[in-house]
């Protein structure tokens, strides 16, 4: 089985997300998500606006899902691909580079990130057409 993982906050889920999630679960069999604690977002200097838990609960009902586990750092990232037996690394092309060290333990690929979509933009838009 093959098996791929990626990260995030996966905040106001939006098709960004779910298009990259697809394009994850394709590259294998199970996909596991490493998805970002309240704890974690705030050294990500980002604010949620779902807790951790409504957005694991969304996640998990993602038919691309197999698996949510909890993002609380920056170094369990080897950890996780170690002890889930992970092949495939995957993450938006923003990150691009940023994660090349996992290619001693597993592939990395970066995939296009969907355009004209963010949790930023919907926050900034609702904030424009509610005012
Ligand atoms: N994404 C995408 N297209 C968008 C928006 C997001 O492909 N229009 C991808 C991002 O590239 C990322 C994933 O969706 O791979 C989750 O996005 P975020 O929740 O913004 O993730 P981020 O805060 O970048 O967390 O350790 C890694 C970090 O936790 C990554």
């Amino acid at each position: 089985m093959k098996k791929v993982i990626t990260y995030g906050t996966f905040d106001l889920l939006h098709f960004g997300h779910v298009n990259l999630l697809q394009r994850a679960k394709e590259l294998g069999d199970h996909l596991t998500v490493a998805l970002s604690t309240d704890e974690f977002n705030l050294i990500k200097n980002k604010k949620a606006y779902h807790s951790f838990e409504n957005r694991k609960m969304i996640l998990e009902s993602i038919r691309y899902v197999d698996e949510v586990i909890p993002e609380k750092e920056w170094d369990q990232k080897i950890r996780n691909v170690i002890k889930n037996n992970i092949d495939i690394f995957v993450m938006g092309d923003d990150w691009e580079g940023h994660f090349d060290f996992l290619k001693d333990y597993c592939e990395v690929i970066y995939l296009p990130r969907t355009v004209g979509v963010s949790t930023t933009k919907i926050k900034r838009d609702l904030l424009v057409s509610n005012a």
